[in-house]
């Protein structure tokens, strides 16, 4: 494939842009190369600036549910912007979309709209702040919840000790009311509760992980991260921006059948325009200003295009055959994929959950961010470009799940097993240092 545009782009973009991107993830830096710049996107198909096509599985990392350019969602955003782009005033469009999201998780009480997952869960974890008066916030090593200083923070030295800072400009201060536990480690977080349990304010937890690679919780994980909460008082927040509408209509908590005290939302719910949101208890989000004393607040917050979008997306997913169907293919992509690395002897674990996939070059099992860091990066640098080579767009990193959409069909997801195949024997076939 040609990607002389691309790389002209990209040379272009460095000049002006840090690094080329306006998000890390994007630069291929974890698997090599130069990224490929977007001209256009339709169904669940990608084009590049140098006319090259492919099958998309990042599909914007998660929020494009219906595929790209959705008939609907374009319609309902050309209608919204023919009669404003945004008011700073409120409009009944959010209040649809509150009680659409209010309808489809019942944990959620009241929801509040911002523009991004990162200032969901920022004020999530504020608003628990506020209303448990502690300090102290319980995250999972591996999980992203954006990049809001509080979540930039890994372990410290013990799994009890203060953590530490996960980029430069975030303070000690900071660090000092995160502790970091490694996922799936119940007894960890019930330790955590007996050393500091009337000062933590809340958990955050990514039920499925996304963004470790597609990471599973143990039976006894999330009742427990419930149960210690409930014990303490403390608030218990599952971040479902990605896995929020993806995995079922209600997330993970309707598919495991827990509820946490808020959830946050972002990506689906903007169908591909700046939406994040949280919500929950009743009591808890009543402290939230204007009716209570916890400020958030947000210039483009339930934008009018973005709820638009949000509404049409999930609209478009009541069709009670549209969950079963991204089942089958998430299932059908991820046995498939087992097949053809088992056939080329890669050790691997895969999975799916709904339309969320993923897949680890190492034997398994993965439950924790230890286990995926085991993963052959190097490998999946060469099969990742093996694949772009041959028109499939897979997440740029190994630590990252892939998505589907309604717009992929069955005959997309075997065309990318074929590819996968010949990728694979390529890459055994080529000198070990090229990709
Ligand atoms: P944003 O601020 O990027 O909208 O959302 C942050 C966020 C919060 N919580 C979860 C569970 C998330 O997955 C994310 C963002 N996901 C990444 C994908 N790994 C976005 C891609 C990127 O950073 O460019």
């Amino acid at each position: 494939m040609n990607h002389a545009k691309s790389e002209a782009a990209f040379e272009r973009a460095k000049r002006v842009i840090p690094g080329g991107v306006n998000s890390p993830v994007r630069a291929f830096r974890s698997v090599g190369g130069t990224p490929v710049f977007v001209r256009e996107a339709n169904g669940c198909m990608l084009v590049d600036i140098d006319g090259n096509a492919y099958i998309d599985y990042v599909m914007s990392w998660g929020p494009l549910i219906l595929g790209h350019a959705n008939p609907l969602v374009i319609a309902a955003v050309r209608d919204a912007a023919e009669r404003g782009t945004s008011f700073g005033a409120p409009t009944e469009a959010e209040t649809e979309l509150a009680e659409l999201v209010i309808s489809m998780v019942p944990s959620i009480e009241k929801v509040r709209f911002c523009s991004s997952g990162t200032e969901a869960t920022m004020s999530a974890l504020r608003l628990a702040r506020g209303f448990t008066g502690r300090s102290k916030v319980i995250k999972f090593a591996g999980c992203y919840h954006g990049h809001g200083d509080a979540f930039l923070i890994s372990a410290g030295s013990g799994a009890l000790t203060n953590g530490v800072p996960d980029s430069p400009g975030i303070t000690e201060g900071v660090a000092r009311d995160t502790i970091v536990i490694d996922y799936n480690d119940a007894q960890g977080v019930w330790n955590a509760f007996a050393r500091y349990g009337e000062e933590i304010a809340a958990v955050i937890v990514e039920p499925y992980v996304g963004n470790m690679g597609l990471v599973l919780p143990l039976p006894d994980f999330l009742p427990a991260l419930r149960a210690a909460c409930t014990r303490y008082g403390s608030v218990l927040i599952f971040d479902e921006v990605m896995t929020g509408f993806r995995v079922a209509p209600g997330g993970v908590q309707e598919r495991e059948g827990i509820t946490p005290d808020l959830t946050t939302l972002g990506k689906i719910i903007g169908g591909g325009l700046p939406v994040g949101a949280f919500g929950g208890r009743g009591d808890i989000m009543s402290r939230l200003s204007p009716e209570g004393p916890v400020y958030q607040a947000g210039t483009l917050s339930g934008n009018p295009l973005a709820m638009a979008a949000g509404l049409a997306t999930l609209r478009g997913l009541q069709n009670p055959k549209v969950y079963p169907h991204l089942e089958e293919l998430g299932l059908r992509f991820a046995l498939g994929m087992s097949e053809v690395l088992t056939r080329h002897s890669v050790p691997h674990v895969a999975a799916s959950r709904g339309s969320m996939v993923g897949f680890f070059l190492t034997d398994g099992p993965v439950t924790n961010v230890t286990d995926a860091k085991r993963s052959d990066t190097a490998l999946y640098g060469r099969f990742f470009h093996a694949m772009l080579d041959r028109g499939v767009y897979l997440a740029p990193s190994q630590f990252e799940a892939g998505f589907l959409s309604t717009a992929h069909r069955q005959l997309d997801v075997d065309r990318t097993l074929e590819m996968a195949d010949a990728a694979l024997t390529a890459v055994f076939a080529a000198p070990r240092g090229s990709h």
